[in-house]
């Protein structure tokens, strides 16, 4: 099968990816199980609403990828790095940081949306920070919508040259963003090698928030985290709810259960829900190191947190032929 076989690589990949159900849950199996088949017997969608013509934009010198879906919301995925850079609610409102510092060019790791962190993340491992995923050039395979009327992009990548080089392990990825009143993205790997290996995986997403001294997080308390602050030392959650008061770094450890982000500032909450990450990172650089590490404007890093759905601790370990999958769904209550 070459690399330039696409459908009958994706309809093999597909059939993988129904066979590894669980974390994508039912809708995302539907649809993508519907995506390999459009062509051939799939009745036409009860709404009979045609596909969403495939919208491109651009952001700095990014092509990107541009969802709407009928209840007004709207989303921008960059292609490079699959990395979604924009999640709008039917209101109008932005969801997602993006900072007016963050580079926009090939190349370079976007600082904010939501970056796809693969096989490594941060610097856990001899690979550039947070693997080479982020920055790799995707293949988009499909905008679509659901017969639930969610809107849907899939992009897909594989290991290549430059990956084998560094990281000594073929691959499939792919990952689908779904828009409906809620913005949904599943992560799924395939080890198509002979060997077993490990990864970590993380959608290291950059919420934004209109005052960060007027947030909190629900769904921490009395959870196991290694503080990146503080050399990984591993220390127990005991506040609820959890207020970022200064520089916050912390992988907490084996918490699936869903996350409340209520923000004052904003009158709102975002409720966080993932399967297959069990892990969940907490971020802020705090004013110093906003400026001196992370390249943030002024005063940025009071209007972002991120809260990153991650498989860290322990890593997966992917035996060939298996797939594996993680996914993280945004609302807003
Ligand atoms: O996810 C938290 C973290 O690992 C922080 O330590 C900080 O480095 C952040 O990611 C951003 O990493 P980046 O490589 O994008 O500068």
């Amino acid at each position: 099968m070459s690399d330039l076989d696409f459908d009958a690589d994706r309809r093999l990949f597909l059939k993988r990816l129904a066979g590894a159900g669980v974390a994508l849950g039912v809708s995302g199996i539907a649809a993508c199980a519907k995506a390999s088949n459009t062509s051939a017997n799939a009745p036409a969608p009860a709404a009979a609403a045609p596909p969403p013509a495939p919208a491109r934009g651009r952001l700095g010198d990014l092509e990107t990828v541009e969802l709407r879906h009928a209840s007004g919301s709207a989303a921008s995925i960059a292609i490079q790095g699959a990395h979604v850079t924009s999640w709008k609610r039917a209101n109008g409102e932005e969801m997602l940081f993006l900072s007016a510092n963050s580079p926009l060019t090939r190349g370079e790791p976007i600082r904010g949306g939501i970056p796809v962190i693969f096989p490594q993340f941060a610097a856990l491992g001899p690979l550039p920070g947070h693997g080479f995923l982020r920055t790799a050039l995707w293949e988009v395979a499909d905008v679509s919508r659901d017969p639930n009327g969610a809107v849907f992009a899939l992009f897909r990548t594989r290991d290549t040259e430059a990956t084998r080089a560094e990281w000594p392990h073929p691959f499939r990825a792919s990952l689908r963003i779904t828009l409906e009143e809620r913005l949904s993205t599943a992560l799924t790997i395939e080890n198509t090698g002979q060997e077993t290996f490990p990864f970590h995986a993380a959608l290291h997403t950059y919420l934004r928030v209109g005052d960060l001294r007027q947030v909190t997080i629900e769904g921490l308390e009395g959870a196991r985290y290694q503080d990146r602050t503080a050399k990984s030392v591993e220390r127990r959650e005991r506040r609820r709810p959890v207020k970022i008061v200064r520089e916050t770094d912390r992988i907490y450890i084996a918490r699936p259960d869903r996350l409340r982000i209520r923000d004052e500032s904003r009158q709102r909450t975002i409720l966080v829900d993932r399967a297959g990450f069990n892990d969940v990172v907490i971020w802020n650089p705090g004013e110093e190191k906003a400026r001196t590490k992370s390249g943030l404007a002024d005063g940025e890093y009071l209007t972002m947190l991120a809260v990153e759905s991650a498989q860290i601790v322990p890593p997966v370990q992917l035996a060939p032929g298996s797939l594996w999958s993680g996914v993280q769904h945004l609302r807003v209550s």
